[in-house]
């Protein structure tokens, strides 16, 4: 395998600062410690998540908790930034303007890799895509890794060699990435999220719309201008007179098509809603361009599933159906969410909202939300947003808020956690918000 030592002399002996001992903090470290760089580790966190990993593994790691001191940022030449940091907090800034190098884990792993990158990154849908991306690409017999933003590090995928990488990149990992040459990026649609870490949304989407940078091919959404590249995209979109590549065409129900091509009924999707429809439409563009064939794209469609924590099936008890989409973190996803639904919604939500402007979704939630249970750090600001849009309540906790749907619910509505915020007020992370959801219905379902 290529190490930076090989590829970019100027990266050899250098002192490598590693911000943050996170998943990604964790890979860089363990990738330079094995490579035999000079590295030291530091964390803001009493107890890192990766803290007694890597120790265990580097029995002589250097590792620093506490805040991040002049003298590290001092000793550094190039400082790996982890991308839960913002890389504009005055420490990172002052050591910029004193000549210090800053990247990701993402721009290492560009400086890294030999074999051709898909990067997908948008508001929505991402994890989808790039799994379904995943999933055509195996069927064609490629060999894939799959990673990034998803939930496995970049530099960790490397030693697998295979055909194909493809990635979920986020505004964090693209801003402090300058290398990346991807053979497809794929910007799959943009609306507000992450505003507690941007100047403002058009900083925002400058981030994302950075991965159109030195790729060979973009793939870009007609529904959603901002997204555009230029003449040459290959296009998607939900519309069937757009014109786009890929499209939605309606012929006795509605099919995902190629052109003029009805490719699968959406009939024969296990997943649902229209935003899944732009999303496997996203992943057929993205597959097609790679020269996966027909079969093994409508074969992958045909058999997903759906990923855990979207839009994720948990039960029907008396005739209400639970829906856990604990990863709708941001207003566009919440609202895509709700309009997924047949059924009139009892809504759970709350949490961080990041500075988004939550009334983006009052008028789905006047349409589609019965009831609003609001939980979490502000849950003040949603109810502000919503008053009057549908009857709101505030919960202590997600125990609470599931006792009240079940004391509210009727047959034939959905209970749906789509909080439109972020989780780290009250877990670690979505995932652990989802399976405490999930585990307070399966008690109600006992009872
Ligand atoms: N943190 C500290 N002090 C530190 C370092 C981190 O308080 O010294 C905090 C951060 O502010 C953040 C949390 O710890 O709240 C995690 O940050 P991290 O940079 O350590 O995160 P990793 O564990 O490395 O995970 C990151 C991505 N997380 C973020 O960008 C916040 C993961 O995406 C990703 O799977 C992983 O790298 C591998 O690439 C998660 C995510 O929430 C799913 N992403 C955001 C999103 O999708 O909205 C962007
Ligand atoms: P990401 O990785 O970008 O967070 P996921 O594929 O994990 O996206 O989906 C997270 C949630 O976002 C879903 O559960 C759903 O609520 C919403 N979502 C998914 N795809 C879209 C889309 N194309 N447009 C709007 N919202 C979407």
């Amino acid at each position: 395998m290529l190490n930076v030592k090989q590829q970019t002399t100027a990266l050899a002996d250098v002192n490598y600062l590693v911000v943050g001992l996170g998943l990604s903090g964790y890979s860089v470290a363990a990738y330079l410690i094995e490579h035999g760089y000079r590295c030291r580790v530091q964390d803001t966190r009493d107890i890192p998540p990766y803290l007694g990993q890597l120790k265990s593994r580097f029995d002589a790691v250097d590792y620093n908790v506490g805040p991040l001191t002049a003298e590290l940022t001092g000793w550094a030449d190039v400082i790996v930034v982890s991308p839960g940091l913002s890389i504009r907090q005055p420490e990172l800034v002052a050591a910029v303007e004193a000549g210090k190098m800053l990247l990701g884990d993402i721009e290492l792993f560009a400086r890294l890799v030999s074999k051709p990158v898909i990067a997908i990154t948008g508001s929505n849908g991402k994890s989808t895509v790039t799994t379904l991306v995943g999933a055509m690409l195996a069927r064609d017999r490629k060999k894939v890794a799959v990673g990034g933003n998803i939930g496995n590090a970049a530099l960790d995928l490397l030693a697998q060699d295979p055909d194909y990488y493809v990635l979920e990149l986020s505004s964090y990992q693209l801003e402090t990435t300058t290398s990346l040459r991807p053979r497809i990026a794929a910007v799959l649609n943009l609306s507000e999220d992450h505003l507690d870490r941007y100047a403002d949304y058009a900083e925002y989407t400058r981030a994302k719309l950075h991965i159109y940078d030195n790729a060979s091919l973009c793939v870009s959404n007609l529904d959603d201008a901002l997204t555009r590249h230029g003449a040459d995209d290959v296009s998607f979109s939900l519309e069937p007179a757009s014109g786009a590549d890929f499209r939605m065409i309606e012929n006795k129900g509605y099919w995902l098509g190629h052109g003029d091509e009805a490719w699968l009924n959406v009939n024969q999707l296990k997943v649902s809603g229209r935003h899944n429809w732009s999303n496997c439409l996203a992943a057929m563009a993205i597959a097609f361009s790679l020269g996966v064939s027909r079969q093994a794209i409508v074969g992958a469609l045909q058999d997903f599933t759906g990923i855990a924590h979207r839009s994720q099936w948990v039960a029907e008890i008396d005739g209400v159906e639970w829906i856990n989409d604990s990863k709708a973190t941001n207003v566009g996803a919440a609202r895509a969410s709700i309009e997924g639904r047949e059924r009139p919604v009892i809504l759970i939500a709350g949490g961080q909202s990041k500075g988004a402007d939550m009334s983006i979704m009052t008028d789905t939630i006047r349409a589609r939300v019965k009831r609003v249970l609001l939980l979490g750090e502000d849950a003040g600001r949603l109810q502000q947003a919503w008053q009057g849009a549908s009857r709101i309540e505030r919960v202590r906790d997600m125990r609470e808020a599931v006792q009240r749907a079940r004391e509210t619910a009727v047959a034939g509505d959905c209970v749906l956690l789509a909080p439109a915020c972020a989780s780290f007020d009250m877990y670690e992370k979505f995932e652990q918000r989802g399976d405490d959801f999930m585990q307070c219905v399966r008690q109600i379902e006992h009872v």
